[in-house]
């Protein structure tokens, strides 16, 4: 439905923007000599590009305390460290310290800060943790050769999900590995 959205919003635009093209193209300026019309064509410029310009800058502020990524957590101590390191076509989630695994499966506390250090064995994968409703909560990219850090609190207990999101191959749709968060 969002992606129907999207489409009839991305047309509506498309025709605003050839119709508007069309119009001003279609006016016929005065006859006027060469220096009036350079004044004229600089005057239309500044005008659209200070039009453009603060549109966009109007657009992001308003739009950008939207953003659904949750708040920083820089400079916070993590209560719990856990490696999660991807493999083709797994994750292994290692409890490292503040928190166990059950039966292989890991369990995190919850409302405790949590730090994934998010590492690959091979090519690159995308480390991203979805809930059980599937929706998406946070995300870092798995490189090899190199550790990200990412910092997430659990607000909710249930079962969580460690996805890849960067096509890896063959098997790329099965890097999924469930946790819990209790
Ligand atoms: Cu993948």
């Amino acid at each position: 439905v969002t992606a129907l959205y999207a489409g009839i919003f991305t047309l509506i635009a498309s025709v605003t923007i050839v119709a508007l093209a069309l119009f001003i193209s279609d006016r016929r300026l005065p006859v006027q000599d060469a220096a009036a019309t350079t004044a004229t064509i600089y005057r239309t410029r500044a005008f659209y590009f200070t039009l453009i310009v603060s549109t966009a800058l109007i657009t992001l502020a308003v739009t950008l305390p939207m953003i659904p990524y949750p708040v920083s957590f820089a400079g916070q101590k993590p209560d719990v460290v856990v490696n999660a390191q991807g493999q083709m076509w797994f994750w292994t989630l290692t409890p490292v310290s503040g928190a166990r695994a059950n039966n292989d499966k890991l369990v995190l506390p919850v409302s405790k800060l949590v730090e994934f250090d998010v590492t690959s064995k091979d090519v690159n994968h995308n480390f991203a943790i979805y809930n059980s409703a599937g929706h998406l909560i946070a995300q870092v990219q798995a490189m090899p050769g190199y550790t990200n850090r990412l910092l997430y609190r659990f607000s909710k207990p249930g079962s969580y999900y460690a996805v890849c999101l960067e096509y890896c191959g063959l098997a790329h749709h099965a890097m999924n590995s469930e946790f819990d968060v209790r």
